[in-house]
């Protein structure tokens, strides 16, 4: 009882600054407020899988139908005295749902909280002022000793973000990882390099001299491409250098991106 008797003094007392600043999005610290006049029984995070507050810049959370991947990670303590997550960084792709399948292999409990690393430090600040605090918010797990827990997690923004334990000194003892999530395909493919030798609008074809198509796995030739828009021919001139994009469509060769 205590800490909900202290969850909710702490959300009338920082309803205002701590929550509007980015700790979760403005639409929670609403629901928090709003609860208040009929839930004590309301722990702090219940009650909003629901709305779409749950949208934070990391992502939202996901459903287990769409996971593409799931990673294990554990949460435990060193025999040199730190706290650790194993691993303790993450490279996801861009659209990637996420299992996160969380052991807490040590001996003290630990938490998993994941967010952009500005929201990770208010959250921090927090704990360390109510340490009491429990969070049983989508994009996070608490786990005892020798307990396991599930989060489902779904990266729609590319961006560096942060996983951490906030319980008080686990920070600091290093319970923190890194997460990068990057967009997919954009970084693949590389322009190629060549020149035009004759455009025929009326057939809508383009003869191109070209370095060898990496993404095609076609060496350095002349070839006749098809464009993908009508208007990148209006752009090409013979003897033009240019630098294209080209892939199959349709099973037909064609420019699908030039400058
Ligand atoms: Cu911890």
């Amino acid at each position: 009882m205590n800490t909900k008797i202290l969850t909710t003094t702490f959300l009338i007392a920082l309803s205002g600054p701590v929550f509007a600043s980015g700790l979760h999005t403005g639409g929670h610290a609403v629901t928090h407020t709003d609860d208040e006049t009929h839930a004590s029984g309301h722990a702090h995070g219940q009650g909003h899988a629901d709305n779409m507050h749950d949208e934070l810049a990391v992502g939202m959370p996901g459903s287990i139908d769409n996971v593409t991947r799931t990673v294990e990670i554990i949460m435990k303590e060193t025999d040199d005295g730190d706290m650790i997550f194993e691993p303790a960084a993450l490279d996801i792709k861009e659209g990637e749902t996420i299992r996160f399948e969380i052991k807490n292999t040590g001996e003290l409990d630990h938490e998993f909280v994941l967010d952009d690393v500005a929201a990770i430090m208010e959250h921090k600040a927090v704990m360390d002022k109510f340490p009491e605090m429990e969070h049983d918010d989508p994009n996070s797990a608490r786990l005892a000793p020798g307990e396991e827990g599930e989060v489902i997690w779904s990266f729609t923004n590319t961006g560096s973000f942060e996983f951490a334990c906030l319980i008080p000194g686990h920070y600091e003892s290093g319970m923190r990882g890194d997460v990068v999530v990057e967009a997919v395909g954009s970084a693949d493919i590389e322009y190629t390099k060549g020149t035009v030798k004759k455009v025929n609008i009326k057939s809508g074809k383009v003869t191109i001299i070209h370095e060898e198509l990496t993404n095609l796995g076609m060496p350095a030739m002349t070839m006749v491409f098809r464009v993908a828009e009508a208007d990148m021919l209006e752009k090409m001139n013979a003897g033009d250098e240019i630098q294209f994009i080209a892939d199959r469509v349709k099973g037909k060769l064609t420019v699908i991106q030039m400058k």
